[in-house]
């Protein structure tokens, strides 16, 4: 059996299991605050901001602070990192195997409006025979992300497969258990706003096509909504990068990592524009480094790939 590129056994299913379970755990309790709070305070600025420059809102930290807690106490964790924390965070257990990564509240700009937020997660295995070292993206082990919106949501991504759970009665129960993406869908989804800023000009010319397709066009502005609405019904999800975001803007180890890795196993492609497949890219030497990242069914990418 194999997640990724990665082989597996029994011992690092059991682990992988035990690290779900833990993050399911921190999720169900983030779905909760949000559940039972005002929203409106929720969103209120900590009149700071984190290193990539994002506004932190009370919900960033609160959201930050349980998953920071369940995961340090779990002995398979040597490392965590988080969009909140400008460094890794290393736990007491330097013999560790995995690094646990994740952004999490994505979307929080939108928590006022009460429009879908989400936790988007990553597993690593260090590799042992490499001094603890981490190619790229390979190198991931499980990748998920929770939905929090009309009902919560997880998807997980192990064991060659992409899983959909939904929180009822206080458990997460299996909704779709092998979720592959459509072929070709109806749907593209990119910040439409900045293409007088896109660098690659190619995004202008692929839009249009599409236009002329009768694609329609779905812009929430949560990575978590944008990309499981691709995932599920199909199209093309993009971030280019701009004048204002040279690189891009998601990040590439807790945002499009994990995705890339899910969209992989649901038989979709992702890209950062130039090399097929995010999860080829190396691991960055900071862990906020960003990304342009596109994220399709297989048909608007070879649309996207054709395209001058
Ligand atoms: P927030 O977490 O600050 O709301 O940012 C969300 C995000 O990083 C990503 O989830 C969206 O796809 C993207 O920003 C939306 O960016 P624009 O506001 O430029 O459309």
């Amino acid at each position: 059996m194999e997640r990724g590129n990665h082989n597996i056994n029994n011992i690092e299913n059991n682990d992988i299991t035990q690290i779900l379970n833990i993050i399911k755990s921190a999720c169900r309790t983030i779905s909760y605050v949000i559940k039972m709070s005002n929203n409106i305070s929720l969103s209120k600025s900590k009149n700071k901001t984190n290193v990539s420059g994002d506004v932190i809102n009370k919900i960033d930290d609160i959201a930050n602070e349980i998953l920071i807690y369940e995961l340090k106490h779990c002995p398979l964790i040597k490392n965590i990192a988080s969009e909140e924390e400008k460094y890794i965070i290393s736990t007491n257990y330097n013999n560790g195997k995995y690094l646990v990564c994740f952004d999490p509240l994505d979307g929080s700009s939108n928590i006022d409006i009460n429009i879908t937020t989400g936790t988007i997660f990553t597993i690593f295995k260090y590799d042992n025979d490499r001094d603890d070292k981490i190619n790229d993206g390979n190198n991931i082990v499980a990748s998920g992300y929770s939905l929090y919106s009309g009902s919560t949501q997880l998807i997980i991504c192990d064991n060659n497969k992409v899983s959909q759970y939904q929180l009822i009665d206080y458990t997460f129960q299996l909704i779709n258990d092998n979720i592959k993406i459509p072929i070709k869908g109806n749907f593209y989804s990119i910040n439409d706003s900045l293409s007088e800023k896109w660098t690659d000009k190619r995004y202008t010319t692929l839009i249009n096509e599409f236009k002329e397709d009768c694609y329609s066009t779905r812009w929430v502005g949560s990575l978590v909504a944008d990309a499981h609405r691709t995932l599920i019904k199909g199209g093309f999800f993009a971030y280019p990068e701009n004048t204002s975001n040279k690189e891009g803007k998601i990040r590439l180890l807790y945002e499009a990592y994990p995705f890339a890795h899910i969209f992989k196993i649901a038989g979709g492609k992702s890209s950062n524009g130039l090399i097929d497949n995010v999860l080829n890219i190396p691991f960055p030497k900071n862990i906020h480094q960003k990304t342009t990242i596109i994220l399709s069914s297989p048909e608007e990418y070879n649309k996207f790939i054709n395209t001058n």
